[in-house]
């Protein structure tokens, strides 16, 4: 039996699966998971790339020791970080966390030079202050030492299957977070990158997801202890999962939860209509050239937050304790719009929560702390529901909620609710999944990706969920468009 490893990055925790096929079923193994600790120093966030490498080198340890060898391992991560490489190939600097970019004026300064619409015609994707065009422009502006010694930028899972690998890569699902991908090119966009002053020489040749890199270097086979190859799966974590899915006819919207929830629909081509830039809505890439319609809306960030910053004085918190609270708090203390700018920061969560709640100081309870964040995450998504309507002129009739955050019943409850949709839900480890399946698909495992697709559905489904206490959400929703609008 064949087995493959994926590496799956997410901006708070890693984890490694070995995947293989057995009695018709997929099968998954998890062989490692750690922390994504960002370090901050000095005002400024890092990605702790090495110890994310490292434990990469763990997982592929471990599936050496349990099963002797692996036929490949593929990557994936969240979307528009990257590393810069000098001419030797050497990292030259920690890549910084994309949250160092909210709250900075670059996207604004790129914007008004070039043009909104401009920018969308040749880049079609949501404007975001921390896509890599405005990280990289902001590093021009401020004439960045190691711009000048760099030769290559790489997104983290190329980065880091460069370093199993020896090969440098960009792959397309990828390429399209970072807005400087031209879908009408099918490359790079030049004149855009040369307009913001970013070289073009920079960017590596763009591969489709499913490419082979090549084995791991010797060196890196023996400190693992195996031989495998290194394949690009699809390697944006968004792209990874929603690649586990069968996307169904254009009546589904899929929300992919995690840190983010991102939800929407899977189309044959961008769309590019002036309405997708004023919902802020995006085109990314998924497997096989389609494209996702998304709304990349914020998911258990705030819970996350709170989780951890709560932790630091009582280490007995847990998602649990704090979803139970949840579940008893009063509805509707106070209604929040979950993406406003003042939460998208790190640090005191829950001091930034209470000062965009309108309730009283002895109301908000860490319940009502936890159960406000999570209706507002459903009432946005209810929002995306309508919007993603108004866009394509599709009736969405139902919801597939996938990925790690639909294990917070809760929330898949509130979906429903605020959706007023029935709510599918599976699989939970829908970004390995996908990744998986890039892999196997490239290795001829399985025929095509709708073949592995059934093959996940048959093996991962998860429970579904009515709409329930209609009025009560009707008339939150009535009150979240108020104050969003
Ligand atoms: C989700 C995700 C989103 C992207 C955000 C930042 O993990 O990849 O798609 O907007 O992270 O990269």
């Amino acid at each position: 039996m064949k087995r493959y490893l994926a590496v799956d990055l997410g901006a708070s925790s890693g984890k490694a699966f070995l995947g293989s096929v057995s009695a018709d079923r997929l099968v998954l193994e998890e062989v490692h998971r750690f922390t994504n600790q960002p370090v901050d120093i000095q005002g400024v966030s890092y990605w702790n790339i090495l110890a994310l490498y490292d434990n990469i080198l763990q997982a592929l340890n471990k599936a050496a020791v349990q099963h002797g060898d692996v036929s490949a391992v593929g990557i994936d991560s969240w979307g528009v970080d990257f590393g810069l490489l000098d001419a030797r190939g050497q990292l030259l600097a920690n890549p910084r966390h994309y949250r160092n970019m909210i709250g900075t004026e670059t996207m604004g300064r790129v914007t008004d030079q070039l043009g909104k619409r401009w920018i969308f015609e040749r880049s079609p994707t949501q404007f975001q202050p921390f896509n890599t065009l405005y990280q990289l422009a902001q590093m021009v502006h401020d004439d960045a030492p190691v711009l000048e010694q760099a030769r290559t930028v790489l997104n983290i899972p190329s980065l880091l299957s460069y370093f199993l690998s020896g090969v440098m890569s960009a792959e397309f699902t990828m390429a399209t977070t970072t807005q400087m991908y031209n879908p009408a090119l099918g490359d790079w966009d030049g004149d855009l990158l040369n307009q913001a002053a970013i070289d073009p020489s920079l960017l590596p040749p763009i591969e489709a997801a499913g490419t082979v890199l090549g084995p791991l270097l010797p060196a890196v086979q023996e400190s693992v202890g195996m031989a495998a190859s290194v394949i690009l799966p699809t390697t944006h974590d968004t792209g990874a999962a929603v690649a586990s899915i069968d996307p169904g006819k254009q009546d589904t919207m899929f929300i992919s939860t995690g840190t983010w929830c991102l939800a929407g629909m899977v189309l044959d081509e961008p769309r590019t209509t002036w309405d997708v830039v004023e919902h802020n809505f995006a085109n990314e890439g998924c497997w096989g050239g389609q494209y996702r319609l998304l709304y990349n809306g914020t998911g258990l960030w705030l819970v996350q937050q709170l989780l951890a910053q709560w932790r630091t004085t009582d280490p007995d918190w847990d998602y649990e304790k704090l979803t139970e609270l949840a579940r008893r708090a009063e509805p509707f203390v106070s209604i929040i719009d979950v993406n406003a700018p003042s939460l998208q920061k790190m640090g005191n969560m829950e001091q930034s929560l209470r000062s965009v709640m309108n309730a009283p100081e002895d109301e908000i309870t860490s319940g009502v702390l936890v159960r406000t964040a999570l209706e507002g995450v459903a009432l946005r998504m209810a929002w995306t529901r309508h919007a993603l309507e108004s866009i394509t002129g599709c009736k969405i009739r139902r919801v597939h909620m996938l990925g790690g955050g639909i294990r917070n019943e809760l929330l898949c409850q509130f979906v429903a609710n605020a959706t007023n949709l029935p709510v599918i839900t599976g699989p939970v480890e829908a970004t390995a999944v996908g990744n998986l399946l890039g892999q196997m698909a490239a290795a001829g495992e399985i025929a095509s990706m709708d073949e592995g697709q059934q093959l996940v559905a048959r093996s991962m489904a998860g429970p579904s969920y009515e709409p329930r206490d209609q009025r009560l959400w009707e008339e939150a929703y009535g009150a979240f468009r108020t104050m969003i609008d």
